[in-house]
């Protein structure tokens, strides 16, 4: 029987399956990127709810395991060698899951680091920009009087959808006729920028229609649907 009881974050997220990987999320585009990736390879797992709203990622418990404070973040019983493993940032566990399935990262090393490559740009352009976006326009942000901060992810946001349209130009999926991690990482972030988020008109989505028909393939995907809605919020 597998023993997770060393890990301090399974005190207050016990394992009932401790043999299965053990995903602590939320569905925010960070935390469905995990679940999206663990629905599409259809490894066993088990989800835990961190409600960011109640601030549970800054407990003890889950800082033990990303002392980041943030979601997502895995345990995974079965790691290399046979061992645990913890790991947190979402680029570095669709990585990590790809590399244990053997899915949804080229095999071939060129195409391999193209997609590593586009999901860098998600992770340090993409999801930050969106989300600084997100505050400014929709959330406390929205109150500041001085608009340049609004602007300056305005633009920012748009221009970084200009790229990814380009991209897209002859292509299905980020990295062609393959459906990749690099696709993984960043349909939940287009989707909460003109959903959640309401910034379609305000960064002219219209404009992108490649990435428009992009989403809604993605959005088709039957694991798609359901890692969007995982852990469900309570
Ligand atoms: N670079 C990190 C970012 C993670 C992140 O920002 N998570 C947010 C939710 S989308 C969070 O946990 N926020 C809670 C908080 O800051 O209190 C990743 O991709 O894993």
């Amino acid at each position: 029987m597998t023993d997770l009881s060393a890990f301090p974050v399974t005190a207050r997220w016990p394992a009932r399956h401790p043999e299965r990987l053990q995903l602590y999320s939320w569905p925010t585009p960070n935390g469905v990127k995990v679940s999206i990736m663990l629905e599409e390879t259809g490894l066993p797992y088990e989800a835990h709810g961190v409600n960011i709203g109640r601030d549970e990622t800054w407990t003890p418990e889950f800082l033990s395991l990303n002392p980041n404070g943030k979601i997502p973040a895995i345990l995974d019983p079965d790691g290399p060698g046979g061992r645990p493993l913890a790991l947190f940032e979402s680029g570095a566990i669709l990585q990590y899951l790809a590399e244990k399935t053997g899915r949804f990262l080229p095999a071939d090393p060129a195409a391999r680091y193209e997609t590593i490559q586009w999901v860098y740009f998600q992770m340090a352009g993409v999801g930050p920009m969106f989300g600084q976006l997100g505050y400014f326009h929709k959330f406390a942000g929205r109150e500041i009087a001085d608009k340049r901060p609004l602007e300056r992810y305005r633009a920012e946001s748009r221009r970084l959808l200009g790229v990814l349209d380009g991209r897209l130009e002859g292509r299905d999926w980020i990295m062609g006729d393959a459906y990749t991690i690099a696709d993984i990482a960043l349909l939940g972030w287009v989707r909460n920028l003109i959903g959640f988020y309401e910034a379609g008109d305000l960064v002219g989505y219209g404009d992108f229609t490649r990435v428009a028909a992009w989403l809604e393939r993605g959005l088709a995907r039957p694991a798609v649907q359901r890692g969007l809605t995982i852990p469900p919020r309570d």
